[in-house]
């Protein structure tokens, strides 16, 4: 073992015993995990899943993120304009149990009681994120509600008040109904419209917000959206849709970039990226061929969209290079993913200012050969020969998706720096979900999956030298959890769905984060 590792992982009993006298602290914690050198029965390899102590640098952000079609409600007040999920909510069997966000958590009508559970958190940030058809009920700036506008003024206020600094998402899924209706991501002009709002956002609220995220997850809302028709606007364009999406998606954010470069930056002073969702890939054997299909997976997962902007401006070769055989054995004339042009290449590159990462769940990859007559209708999972599983012992949220395996943060960490140079980065999601159901404010599965991940981080930042500068934990309070509706909540807080009040109510995992806060991180 290094000597880094050894020490570090030292003198556990410390910090637990400073866990077990913080005030306000569940006695679940102490009784469950208290003195335990790892966090989960199931992962206990010395080397890779003992829990260390440390602390993270002076200025690491802590925040909680949300969105704001998962929160807000008030889907039609003061002159907000339909949004996309306004309507696909009422389109019969979308959404579990037909749930909308038209209430939510109410936070269109709670600023004050949002801004009370941060404090509370003590958290230094929040991850928020505008609606679009609130702020431009049509989609285009000649369009101004004025209204939804100054929510936002008031919501950033009291947040400057309460000294928390905001990182604001422009676009998080919800696009406004009427562009939408003009094809939404599939038209090229989207990109042009979006920039034309991040303009507006820029220079509306930019006095106010030092960390932008242009867009959240192209490639999940793409998916979504556009292959798999789970999203709106609910399209199966099966093999081709997310591609084209995504292209589309990424030179928006180039674009935006682009204008605040040139616009706002001089005066405004922020920093602009875009936040990519990715698991990690876990060769599920030590065989050559798992070793080469889990890193056929990264490439399609992150490296399409990171690739562009943080190496070269384009598409890995690789990625390119595989979607174009394909489509030709399918007898396509053209590769079913758009190529970029020279221009837009010059665009991409370099359109970030730190990489943005939502990390939940690892994946165990297997090879796999895909016949390629099947290839006239494939799924994008088919363009990498890869098979995905989970190890039955990974201990499991609500979501069917999610899977806790700690460790695979901190290789997907590594690998970005391997792969990006050492960026800076930001953890701008992370979380896990529990079932609704009876109120249960002692979350233990919530408070092992938060602890263990925060260490792995804290593992890459001091042990691997990863320049990790933040993190929000997904999410500040249960939402509404899109095509699952108020089934799986993921929240540092519970909220009650049945009261109007919407009241909110700290769950233990929200007391164990802000002790991690407060320490920020694991001192001995
Ligand atoms: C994030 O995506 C999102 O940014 C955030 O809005 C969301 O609340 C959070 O995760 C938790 O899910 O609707 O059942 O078909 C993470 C990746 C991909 C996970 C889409 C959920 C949809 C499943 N997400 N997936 S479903």
């Amino acid at each position: 073992m290094s000597a880094p590792l050894s020490c570090a992982i030292g003198n556990l009993q410390g910090l637990w015993k400073s866990l077990e006298t913080y005030d306000g602290l569940n006695t679940i914690m102490a009784k469950d995990i208290g003195k335990e050198k790892f966090v989960y029965e199931q992962f206990q390899d010395p080397e890779r899943d003992a829990f260390i102590s440390g602390t993270f640098p002076s200025d690491f952000a802590w925040g909680c993120a949300t969105a704001a079609y998962q929160i807000e409600g008030g889907h039609d007040a003061d002159g907000k304009g339909e949004g996309s999920w306004d309507a696909f909510c009422r389109i019969p069997d979308k959404i579990l149990n037909g749930h909308t966000g038209d209430v939510a958590c109410d936070s269109y009508h709670k600023i004050d009681d949002d801004v009370k559970l941060l404090k509370d958190l003590g958290v230094s940030h929040y991850r928020l994120s505008l609606s679009w058809p609130r702020i431009l009920p049509s989609g285009f700036v000649t369009d101004v509600n004025q209204a939804g506008v100054s929510y936002y003024h008031k919501l950033l206020d009291a947040l400057a008040a309460a000294n928390i600094q905001p990182m604001v998402t422009i676009h998080h899924f919800d696009l406004p109904k009427a562009l939408d209706d003009l094809g939404g991501w599939h038209n090229e002009l989207m990109a042009v419209y979006f920039n034309q709002y991040a303009d507006f956002c820029f220079k509306e609220f930019g006095s106010k917000v030092k960390l932008w995220i242009t867009i959240n997850e192209p490639k999940v809302f793409a998916v979504y959206g556009y292959d798999f028709g789970k999203f709106p606007p609910g399209w199966t364009h099966v093999g081709s849709g997310t591609y084209r999406a995504v292209s589309i998606m990424l030179k928006g954010h180039a674009m935006a970039y682009r204008t605040y470069d040139m616009k706002y930056r001089s005066t405004q002073e922020g920093q602009v990226s875009i936040a990519f969702n990715s698991f990690w890939s876990q060769p599920k054997t030590d065989s050559d061929a798992d070793e080469a299909a889990a890193e056929r997976f990264r490439q399609f997962e992150l490296g399409g969209l990171a690739h562009p902007i943080f190496v070269d401006g384009d598409t890995p070769k690789s990625v390119r290079e595989t979607i174009a055989k394909k489509s030709s054995q399918a007898g396509l004339l053209c590769s079913r993913l758009p190529p970029f042009t020279e221009e837009e290449r010059e665009l991409l590159k370099n359109s970030a200012d730190f990489f943005a990462l939502n990390y939940y769940s690892t994946r165990l990859v297997s090879n796999r050969e895909v016949d390629p007559q099947s290839l006239l209708l494939p799924d994008i999972y088919a363009d990498f020969d890869a098979e995905e599983s989970f190890d039955p012992s990974f201990p499991r949220a609500c979501s069917e998706w999610l899977y806790s395996a700690p460790w695979g943060f901190r290789k997907l960490l590594n690998w970005i720096k391997k792969n990006y140079g050492n960026v800076k980065i930001y953890i701008t999601e992370n979380g896990f979900s529990d079932e609704d159901g009876p109120m249960n404010l002692e979350d233990e599965d919530r408070i092992k999956y938060y602890k263990a991940h925060i260490n792995e981080m804290l593992k890459a930042r001091l042990l691997d030298g990863v320049d990790v500068r933040g993190y929000f934990a997904w999410s500040l309070m249960d939402n509404f959890e899109w095509a699952e509706g108020y089934r799986e909540r993921f929240g540092l807080h519970h909220v009650d769905f049945n009261d109007p009040q919407r009241p909110r109510r700290a769950k233990a995992s929200a007391k164990v984060y802000a002790k991690i806060v407060k320490d920020n991180g694991f001192p001995e």
